[in-house]
């Protein structure tokens, strides 16, 4: 049992800065070690220099602020560049990770990483499911975005729906769009844009909100989730876990960047990766979006760190007798 611990410290999928801090507040708890008395052996994969994208997205905030920024190709998806070369740094990591059959723990950064991460799994594994635990559906395409964060599009990327929109910047013209829809299944959702829905529908996406939690119970959702991904199995086959913080409700997990209330228990959020670890069936996870920038008080940056541990270790098997 061998594992990578990815670091992905990159902010520019949304506008607020903290969130590449993330990896450093994690290790700094303890989470390496920990794993290694789960059994693992671990090694760290830098990824990439946290330090020169950071200093990549002040410059690019002072020329925007100068009133000097220059329209882009596509003024919607915002730092489509940085977003690009980061991910496709994560993807460099993560591939060679999993081809050396190592397990691949990616952390963030925030969500538009897993563009990087999902992608190089599922080369791995072609007939992986992915579980996408969010409290957000991350799959707006960069004509029906909002925000213009990129943050809340790597699913639309990882499925290929921005290929035949003009000007779809070609920074992000790398990945391999190797994610159906029939391959990924979401918990915890409970802020879905309107267009977002209607991709949902349209490609007929298995969604678990907050109401299905509460209607059906987190293991019934989850073994639904399970077999949505792998129909013809009965949920067996291999498992991606793509995990946002924010799915937890922001009383457990609060320093992060799009806390939506009415969410996860910090047991509900746990118990979904040790259904997983129990399954066996889990070939990667990250987690994503922890910003220990936006806590008010300190105790809201050891809950949200230690709960990412937490969600860390019980995925690798800690709770497991
Ligand atoms: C919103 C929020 N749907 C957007 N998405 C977030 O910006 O596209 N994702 N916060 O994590
Ligand atoms: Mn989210
Ligand atoms: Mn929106
Ligand atoms: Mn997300």
């Amino acid at each position: 049992r061998e594992l990578s611990v990815i670091l992905a410290p990159f902010s520019g999928g949304q506008g607020k800065l903290g969130v590449e801090k993330g990896p450093k507040y994690l290790l700094k708890h303890g989470l390496q070690t920990s794993i290694e008395e789960l059994g693992w052996s671990t090694e760290l994969v830098p990824s990439m220099d946290e330090a020169q994208f950071v200093g990549k997205l002040k410059m690019e905030r002072e020329s925007a602020n100068g009133g000097s920024s220059v329209v882009t190709s596509n003024v919607r998806a915002k730092r489509a560049d940085l977003v690009g070369e980061a991910t496709k740094l994560v993807y460099n990591s993560v591939s060679k990770v999993v081809q050396a059959n190592r397990f691949p723990l990616t952390l963030g950064g925030d969500h538009s990483i897993a563009i990087g991460t999902v992608s190089a799994v599922l080369e791995k594994y072609p007939d992986a499911g992915v579980l996408w635990i969010d409290a957000h559906a991350d799959i707006n395409t960069i004509e029906t975005t909002d925000s213009g964060n990129l943050h809340g599009c790597p699913v639309s990327f990882l499925m290929g729906l921005n290929k035949d929109i003009p000007n779809c910047p070609e920074s992000l013209k790398w990945v391999p769009s190797n994610l159906s829809p029939k391959k990924i299944a979401y918990i915890g959702l409970r802020d879905i844009d309107l267009e977002e829905k209607k991709i949902l529908k349209d490609l007929g996406i298995a969604a678990f909100s907050m109401y299905h939690v509460d209607k059906f119970g987190i293991n019934a959702v989850i073994e639904m989730a399970m077999k949505a991904v792998h129909p013809d199995t009965n949920g067996e086959g291999p498992i991606m876990c793509s995990y946002d913080v924010d799915a937890v409700d922001p009383l457990y997990i609060p320093a992060t960047g799009t806390p939506v209330r009415g969410g996860l228990t910090l047991r509900e959020g746990l118990f979904l990766v040790e259904r997983l670890a129990e399954s066996g069936n889990l070939v990667a996870l990250d987690i994503v979006e922890c910003n220990p920038d936006l806590a008010i008080h300190d105790i809201h940056v050891s809950n949200t760190i230690s709960a990412g541990c937490a969600i860390a270790r019980c995925a690798l098997g800690e709770t497991l007798l």
